[in-house]
């Protein structure tokens, strides 16, 4: 690596920073060498009802699979997100809402005034008979009414499982179905980028696929019409008239579940990736503390949706669990313009800044002249997740947005992970643009080749996690088997990541992305298998085969091909009806980006679709497709590179 390509730590970072170099040498150290006693120690960060004796509890082996981390302690989420900051600060500010028109005024919550919201919510929900364990779907705009929601499902035990605002009601009424949810709360509509969203239309739409749902709570957002229906439909303003606005927490053991958030796999359909409470709330509050040195009257923002993984973690339970002050915009990067970012730092005063690399790239096509415009002197650390970022990002990102002074946070995790798992800590962590540096403490990770053996040193292979942590997801809602089948078995004994890495010689990592089926577009999740299920429900279409591609501002763009039924011609107005179908069944970040009709499919003898070949041909790399001999008509290559759709 040269030497130019390092970072190293700025000096006061290194002498003020929560931690430094040796600090987190000792620190993970300490947490491989002694994790009962070092785990044990870090519970102290929250409040207990009853405070754990026992810390990870654990096996990854077929006989005795189990997770359990803090069994026997008692907490509730919400009351460490809220109650306990009332008498230190519950006059200062918990959440700053900036809403998507930039000329309305932004919302402040102080803690006194969220914990009241929530509590308020909570009576509300249990009004409408949601008890401990219950599974409550939330669908909601970026609104504060999506955080009271939330936590109030905590307050009171019930599992919720936020669907993305950009999904399908197909799409919704899966997961409504799939989790046994009876109550939607939604809203009459979101905002993003001037455009309105018909959420509540759309779980009109879903409710027609999910006959289990009972209850619909909407809130009020931009009072666009809606029809509401008599016996299901519950305006939250009405119900919440006259509500009391304190609700006793409900004593949760650590492991009840807290949530179920769906992602997509390689395999079928997206899976309800579970968590439970004591740990992954531990792990949310650490690994926010650790990374972004976290600070009272920091103002944290966190750019990501409460629709992914990273808005549950990183908006709302851990920089609530630390008191902070957590920052939720409603609307879009690029609108009015692209400096809008920007300009929420210098209203806000913004400290830490959390966002994708895909958000970077699409406002750096822009030009520098939208950021340089602005201030951004509030602004001391930037953080990037949600796939690997390309150097020239985040060069761009420290020089231009961050003025040189902000060390850079590449966090390397995944929905399984519940948090944070490799990334820099400023104070400890020289950087390299690209790279998401070390592991945090407690995480175990190793580089194994295809048969599994562990790598040492510098080497490239596949990522895997030999040892649990408190934040692991506990299961796959409704199918025990699948968590083992998916995660403990490529590589018995270990977490497979899905991801493949390579460690340098300075024992940093560099994620090289998915070696599964799964797609990274703009950050998000896609299955290939979900988009190809989608397309061969197209009554013209008779088998589709979906790969990732490059593409310069998404990271990963979707290139389907599609075989049609004998008898239908491919034309353009049929392409963009495909499209529009994906964006249909599932929603726009599914949308193919190009489709490519093709009368046949590379596949082996025994009928396996040979993917390996499809994406090299989608790449533009067709100088090197290796072995074709196997296929049962390698002709069908030839005709797929001359008709390659670019
Ligand atoms: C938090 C989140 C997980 C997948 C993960 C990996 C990719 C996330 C990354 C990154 C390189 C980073 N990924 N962060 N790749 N560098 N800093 O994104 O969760 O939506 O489940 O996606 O995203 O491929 O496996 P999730």
């Amino acid at each position: 690596m040269a030497d130019q390509d390092l970072y190293p730590v700025p000096p006061e970072w290194a002498a003020h920073a929560r931690v430094d170099s040796a600090g987190y040498d000792q620190m993970y150290g300490r947490s491989l060498a002694d994790p009962g006693t070092f785990w044990l120690d870090q519970a102290k960060r929250l409040d207990w009802i009853k405070r754990p004796e026992i810390a990870g509890d654990w096996s990854f082996d077929k006989s005795d699979f189990h997770i359990r981390w803090f069994a026997d302690g008692k907490l509730n989420v919400s009351a460490n997100c809220l109650d306990r900051h009332l008498a230190k600060r519950g006059g200062e500010t918990a959440l700053i809402w900036e809403p998507d028109e930039p000329s309305e005024e932004p919302r402040r919550f102080t803690y006194a005034e969220l914990h009241a919201e929530v509590c308020r919510f909570a009576n509300v929900l249990k009004g409408q008979g949601v008890v401990k364990g219950n599974r409550v779907t939330i669908y909601m705009p970026m609104i504060p009414e999506a955080a009271f929601a939330v936590l109030a499902c905590a307050r009171i035990g019930a599992i919720h499982s936020v669907v993305f605002g950009g999904f399908s009601p197909e799409a919704l009424a899966g997961r409504i179905e799939d989790c046994g949810s009876t109550i939607v709360i939604t809203a009459d509509e979101g905002r993003r980028g001037g455009k309105r969203v018909p959420l509540k239309a759309n779980v009109d739409a879903a409710a027609a696929h999910a006959p289990g749902l009972t209850t619909v709570i909407v809130v009020k957002a931009t009072g666009g019409a809606v029809t509401m229906q008599a016996e299901r439909d519950v305006w939250y303003h009405e119900a919440a008239e006259g509500v009391a606005t304190t609700c006793p927490p409900e004593p949760m053991g650590a492991e009840d579940p807290l949530f179920i958030l769906y992602t997509s796999g390689s395999t079928g359909q997206p899976k309800g990736v579970l968590h439970t409470s004591g740990g992954y709330l531990l792990w949310a509050s650490l690994t926010h503390e650790l990374t972004f040195d976290y600070r009272p009257g920091d103002v944290w923002w966190c750019a990501a949706d409460i629709g992914w993984v990273t808005g549950h973690t990183y908006i709302l339970y851990g920089p609530l669990a630390n008191g902070a002050t957590t920052l939720m915009f409603e609307g879009l990067p690029t609108w009015p313009d692209a400096s809008r970012m920007w300009q929420i730092v210098d209203r806000h005063k913004v400290t830490t800044l959390y966002t994708a690399p895909t958000a970077l790239r699409a406002l750096m096509k822009e030009g520098d002249g939208f950021v340089t415009a602005t201030d951004r002197s509030s602004l001391k650390l930037l953080g990037t997740v949600g796939e690997p970022i390309n150097p020239e990002a985040w060069r761009w990102y420290h020089d231009v947005v961050g003025q040189g002074r902000c060390p850079i946070i590449d966090t390397w995790w995944q929905t399984e992970t519940g948090g944070a798992m490799i990334a820099p800590l400023p104070g400890a962590t020289a950087l390299k643009p690209g790279s998401a540096t070390m592991p945090l403490p407690g995480i175990d990770p190793q580089l194994l080749d295809p048969e599994g053996v562990v790598l040492n040193g510098a080497a490239s292979g596949n990522l895997v996690i030999a040892r649990s942590w408190p934040g692991q997801m506990r299961g796959v809602w409704g199918d025990s088997d699948r968590f083992f089948q998916t995660y403990f078995t490529t590589y018995p004994g270990k977490y497979t990541t899905g991801d493949g890495a390579r460690r340098d010689e300075d024992g940093y990592y560099w994620i090289t992305g998915r070696v599964d089926d799964v797609i990274n577009v703009s950050g998000h999740r896609m299955g290939t298998a979900e988009v190809e299920s989608a397309l061969v429900l197209h009554p013209h279409v008779a088998e589709a085969a979906v790969v990732g591609m490059p593409h310069d501002i998404k990271g990963q763009g979707i290139y389907a091909y599609v075989t049609l039924n004998s008898g239908q011609d491919p034309s353009d107005d049929l392409r963009k009806e495909l499209v529009g179908w994906v964006r249909k069944e599932i929603g726009p970040i599914a949308a193919p980006d190009k489709v490519h009709f093709a009368p046949g499919l590379p596949k082996t003898r025994s009928g396996k679709i040979m993917r390996r070949i499809l994406r090299k041909i989608a790449e533009g790399d067709v100088s090197s497709l290796g072995d074709t001999s196997t296929l049962a008509d390698p002709a069908v290559v030839d005709d797929l590179v001359a008709n390659r759709v670019v």
